[in-house]
């Protein structure tokens, strides 16, 4: 019966994180629409190409998911120049994984002799040492390094091919589009680089003024890091340090490999005429908390590769720099790396590679903050379309992250990443009131918005000279609101103070 269905439906989505039930339904050859942009169609290309090995790594995928990444790939990679393709089986639990995947992979097998091998991991690794099982096992001059729940566009190959060609130390991106998980119709994705956030989420960009400007789509797009899939060259991969083995489950390898490679002498960039749609899952099969394991993976890549912009990573995950009592495992093997490859700093790839990067080295003090009077409320940013602080029950998270300047600012709740998003929030006495106004804005407009603050002092406005204190207020929940007012020596208290050599 149709409702027996949607159970089954709704089961299989809440397993995967997409459709499972519809992808069972659809073509594992289905056509997907041509997106190239133009420029991209009448491109020829040398007869010369490198080969590559496809790698699709997966942990308990659905099965006509997988199948139909496996189809794509031999459907729209020219059969010359696809030696062979890998699975790489993270320990899944899910039976249909094991015999009818077996049984599909014999029978390709039969016709094409050790055209598709096999990889389990006997315990989970995660992503990031899948990754490299899979290039372990791959012959081909290049490797396409991709999760299985994708479908490629014709003529994604031949550009990618070329590039690495041209360039071994090149790592490749293809530009992404969307496969919608509960639909899997295909949704356009604009052409992007991509990046990355001061927590190490990865992100897309808006291609650098220089690309636009050569009026070109189908160029080359410099990019600073990479979202996840990606192609290089298989002997240029193992000497530049393949991919960070000590990082656990899921996130931040690729922000690693983007900024590694930049600062060692490669370069990263995403090709508009190789496109693949990619399944953006609901949500990821890996673990309750994946938050906790991109966390430390992100502290490995700052005590590594960041130098003095390590900071901004602790001060963008909300803890202190030192001590934070995160173990992040053992990082001498990585630091030895960047030793020998006589790596770049980190400000030169700032300055060079990602300049959209905003850089908060003003930074003296930031965490929670919190007045003595009530030491488990916090400051924290309030409802989202408003503009007005709140005090709250403290949690620590981004509403709740404050940054105090050396100019004197008060930011409140998350730090734009890029210069782009100029949509930081600063703390600014408006006609007496506390309000949270676009810091770029109240500069702008001379507005009230330096704050005088000592750890353990007042917070008072340097202009008006009120302070912003704690008042009783029995409508309020917690017994308090937040006002501006006359001093009256009321102190605050913020998590971590640093110690800036700039600042003296
Ligand atoms: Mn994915």
């Amino acid at each position: 019966s149709s409702s027996y269905n949607r159970r089954v439906a709704l089961k299989m989505f809440q397993y995967y994180g997409y459709n499972a039930y519809l992808s069972d339904r659809l073509s594992l050859d289905r056509s997907i629409p041509d997106l190239r942009p133009e420029g991209c169609r009448n491109i020829t290309y040398p007869l010369n190409l490198p080969q590559v090995s496809i790698v699709f790594i997966f942990v308990n995928e659905a099965l006509s998911v997988i199948l139909r990444s496996i189809h794509s790939a031999i459907n729209r990679t020219p059969s010359q120049l696809l030696k062979e393709i890998i699975l790489v089986d993270d320990n899944s639990n899910n039976n249909e994984l094991k015999e009818k995947l077996q049984d599909f992979v014999s029978e390709t097998n039969s016709q094409r002799p050790g055209f598709i091998k096999m990889v389990r991991h006997t315990k989970q690794e995660g992503l990031i040492r899948s990754r490299v099982s899979g290039w372990r096992a791959a012959t081909a001059p290049v490797v396409a390094l991709f999760d299985a729940h994708v479908e490629f566009s014709v003529g994604w190959a031949e550009p990618i091919l070329q590039r690495i060609k041209e360039d071994r130390t090149r790592i490749i991106s293809p530009s992404f589009d969307n496969i919608k998980y509960d639909t899997f119709e295909i949704e356009e994705y604009p052409l992007s680089a991509q990046g990355f956030d001061w927590e190490l989420w990865c992100r897309y960009l808006n291609p650098p003024k220089s690309w636009w400007h050569q009026g070109n789509r189908s160029a080359p797009i410099q990019s600073p890091a990479l979202i996840g899939c990606f192609v290089v060259d298989r002997l240029y991969f193992e000497e530049i340090g393949l991919l960070d083995e000590g990082m656990e489950v899921y996130g931040g390898e690729n922000v690693e490999l983007g900024i590694r490679v930049w600062q060692c002498g490669g370069s990263v960039e995403v090709l508009p005429c190789a496109r693949i749609a990619h399944i953006e899952r609901a949500h990821k099969p890996y673990t309750e908390d994946l938050t906790s394991h991109v966390r430390r993976n992100a502290l490995r890549v700052a005590e590594v590769w960041m130098d003095e912009f390590k900071s901004h990573v602790y001060m963008a995950w909300n803890i202190p720099v030192e001590d934070a009592g995160i173990d992040i495992g053992d990082i001498s093997e990585r630091k030895a790396l960047r030793k020998r490859l006589q790596c770049k700093t980190f400000r030169w790839y700032l300055v060079n590679i990602y300049p959209e990067m905003r850089m908060y080295s003003d930074t003296i003090a930031y965490g929670v903050l919190k007045n003595s009077l009530k030491n488990e409320l916090c400051l924290d940013q309030g409802p989202d379309n408003d503009n007005v602080p709140i005090l709250y029950l403290c949690h620590g998270m981004t509403p709740q992250n404050v940054y105090y300047t050396s100019t004197q600012h008060l930011h409140i709740g998350l730090l734009s990443p890029t210069v782009d998003d100029d949509d930081n929030k600063c703390l600014v006495d408006v006609n007496g009131r506390p309000r949270l106004i676009e810091c770029s804005y109240a500069a702008a407009k001379r507005m009230k918005l330096h704050w005088l603050f000592t750890q353990g002092g007042s917070i008072q406005n340097k202009k008006s000279k009120r302070c912003l204190e704690l008042v009783v207020s029995s409508d309020n929940e917690f017994g308090y609101q937040l006002a501006l007012q006359k001093c009256t020596g009321q102190k605050w208290f913020i998590s971590n103070v640093l110690f800036n050599k700039h600042q003296r």
